[in-house]
């Protein structure tokens, strides 16, 4: 069912027509507040609340408030409400059943039992609201998936290991993390290029003293089976013979002003530019000049700063200076506060926003109604080019800002998180809400990117790495991290192993989750329903079909208490073809978890596939498989066997009886 309020932007989320129904929806009761409309349903005791995408604490997302208005806010703790994205989907679980999408170009509100323990409230103007009814969470985040298309499924090798920093500058910077990657055995496939590849941070530029050549660079890397996968940010720099800039100006392609001129603001390269990606055109123009590094043989991207940032606006910083150059003397406190604040205020103000616009097929609309989707869009720039460059080819891309809709088009990484034990859990926590939103390629910075890790936390977060399609390890933080750069240099190439290992089973449940609308991540109320201890697990996962996972997550632990709806064999690995199995009936236990291995659990009446550990990607063998089982009757189980660059057809798919 679907229902309008106001005059909603098209966001392009939605693939399928759908009627609007006429009165007002289900479970909900109305009120009114100038534009504003606020939706409001009673929970009842036991309701759970699951979605949201990427937003923080908990699975569970009841008990707290969440906004939908994409922001870089590097400091990830519990009181925040919104992060990067803005995921606007949530199903409620208990007296009834059902989910909500709220299909929005701008700010949403979504009190979860915050005010009131009992009331969920959603607050809005300008949207459609569908509703979706079902038996289960996971048959109504079918439906949901199902209206939204299908997710993006990036090539096979970008579920390799990737080691990224924002810090490596030069070739020879990235050419020494791979020879000590390749020295101390450590599994890989990708390297990523953070904003210091490109000449003074200028888009699809790269800084020539840095990397003279970067097309041999990249071709000596493939050889070597490693990707080189850069960056790309959103804003463009105002810069005299720039030729995006030059370009871009020329043809009206960036967001205007009040007055029409483009509008300036501060990111890395100084005064920029945004690329006006919700202009058809424009955002056709945008995802053309990819082609600059395609021709250098990249085959991979990650799009940043495009929720959009602004660390200033022209305007804004103006006013500041003329406040602090007006201000003779800091006479009291109140002084220093009034001109700290207007400088402290610059970035990401919400006043900025209302002041720019874009040309869109449905006229020239402000900034603030659309505001998240630019990063969306600025990924479908990319995607629609990369269909047109090479039609039949599968490239790497994800973002930090999306948008429901984006899904179809790329992945994201769940931006900048820190070193600390409590963003471990997060991560695994945010994966079930991304799926049911239609991110399946996604990950977090592994060892955290902010602050400084220890061998013993990124250890532990690689345990839960091995498991998450994106597995890249990307920091930011004064002290490397790099996996070779600790003394157990044996037991990370063993946690790397097991990943190349279990390969074959991810990639297949991801291409099949992609298929059928599934999550690769569920909450185990998802698949033990009835069982009410399950429906209060926040640190489990079960993963695909076969597996549950219960990672460690706090510091100096020997293992954690798992509980276990079900029958299930614990697997203990060491290494991706050495592992030791043991039969637990349903119920609590204490799980030793030394930190040199991998535990997960292996579901009664499955079966798991296993490849030995491999170097990358390509040196992987997916014919040679292990099969680990857990059942008394044969079980089938389908691999997906494409080569992992190209569209995946039918013939691609194999069903394997495993007998037991
Ligand atoms: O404001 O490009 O989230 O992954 O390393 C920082 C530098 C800009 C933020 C990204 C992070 C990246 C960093 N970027």
């Amino acid at each position: 069912m679907k229902y309008r309020f106001g005059r909603p932007f098209p966001t392009d989320a939605v693939i399928k027509q759908v009627p609007l129904s006429s009165g007002s929806p289900a479970h909900f009761s109305l009120s009114r507040e100038g534009e504003l409309v606020t939706l409001s349903y009673p929970l009842s005791e036991g309701d759970a609340v699951y979605g949201l995408g990427e937003q923080m604490r908990g699975m569970n997302k009841r008990g707290w408030r969440y906004e939908s208005w994409n922001l870089d806010d590097p400091i990830h703790h519990e009181s925040r409400t919104n992060l990067y994205g803005a995921h606007n989907f949530f199903l409620v679980f208990g007296r009834e059943c059902f989910g909500v999408f709220v299909d929005c170009a701008g700010r949403v509100e979504f009190d979860v039992g915050f005010t009131d323990r009992n009331v969920l409230a959603v607050t809005a103007k300008d949207f459609d609201l569908y509703l979706f009814e079902g038996a289960s969470p996971l048959e109504i985040v079918r439906e949901f998936r199902a209206l939204i298309g299908r997710s993006y499924i990036p090539p096979k090798w970008a579920f390799g290991f990737a080691q990224s920093r924002w810090g490596y500058k030069t070739e020879a910077d990235i050419r020494e993390v791979y020879e000590n990657y390749e020295k101390a055995g450590l599994p890989l496939d990708m390297l990523f290029l953070d904003i210091d590849y490109m000449e003074r941070f200028k888009d699809f530029t790269v800084d020539k003293t840095r990397f003279p050549d970067l097309k041999a660079f990249s071709a000596e890397m493939k050889k070597k089976n490693i990707r080189l996968v850069p960056i790309i940010d959103a804003a463009v720099k105002v810069e005299k013979g720039y030729p995006v800039y030059e370009e871009g100006k020329k043809k009206g392609y960036f967001c205007t002003d009040e007055k029409g001129k483009p509008f300036i603001a501060g990111v890395w390269p100084g005064n920029s530019v945004l690329p006006d990606v919700l202009n058809p055109e424009a955002r056709r123009w945008f995802g053309r000049k990819y082609k600059i590094l395609l021709d250098k043989g990249i085959e991979g991207f990650w799009n940043d700063m495009n929720e959009p940032v602004l660390f200033y606006s022209e305007a804004g910083l103006k006013e500041a200076l003329r406040l602090a150059s007006e201000t003779k003397e800091i006479a009291c406190l109140d002084d220093y506060e009034r001109v700290s604040h207007a400088f402290f205020s610059l970035q990401n103000n919400d006043d900025d926003y209302r002041t720019f616009y874009h040309e869109t097929e449905n006229g020239r609309i402000v900034h603030e109604a659309v505001h998240n989707l630019y990063g969306y869009n600025m990924t479908r720039a990319a995607a629609e080019y990369f269909a047109e460059y090479a039609p039949k080819k599968r490239f790497l891309i994800f973002s930090r800002s999306s948008c429901v809709g984006m899904h179809r088009y790329g992945g994201i990484w769940t931006g900048d998180n820190s070193a600390w034990w409590s963003h471990l859990l997060l991560n695994l926590q945010q994966l079930p809400g991304l799926n049911m939103c239609g991110f399946l390629f996604a990950g977090a910075d592994l060892g955290g990117f902010g602050g400084d890790t220890t061998e013993e936390l990124l250890l532990r977060w690689l345990a839960l790495g091995v498991f998450v399609p994106l597995m890249r390890n990307h920091c930011n933080g004064s002290r490397p991290q790099e996996c070779y750069r600790f003394t157990r240099t044996d037991v990370f190439r063993n946690i790397l192993g097991i990943r190349y290992s279990l390969l074959p089973y991810l990639y297949s449940e991801f291409v099949r989750c992609a298929f059928e609308n599934d999550m690769l991540f569920k909450p185990l109320s998802f698949c033990y329903p009835e069982d009410r201890r399950a429906a209060t697990v926040e640190d489990q996962l079960l993963v695909g079909d076969s597996l549950m996972i219960a990672p460690v997550y706090t510091q100096n632990a020997a293992g954690r208490y798992v509980y276990l709806p079900e029958r299930m064999k614990l697997i203990r690995m060491k290494a991706g073809d050495r592992f030791t199995e043991q039969v637990l009936e349903k119920g609590e236990y204490y799980i030793p978890v030394a930190l040199d291995e991998v535990v997960f659990f292996l579901r009664s009446g499955k079966v798991l596939p296993l490849a030995k550990p491999a170097k990358n990607t390509a040196e992987l063998d997916e014919k040679n498989l292990t099969w680990v089982k857990f059942t008394e009757t044969p079980v089938q189980f389908t691999l997906c066997r494409d080569g992992g660059t190209s569209e995946i057809g039918k013939e691609d798919f194999e069903t394997v009886t495993v007998e037991p």
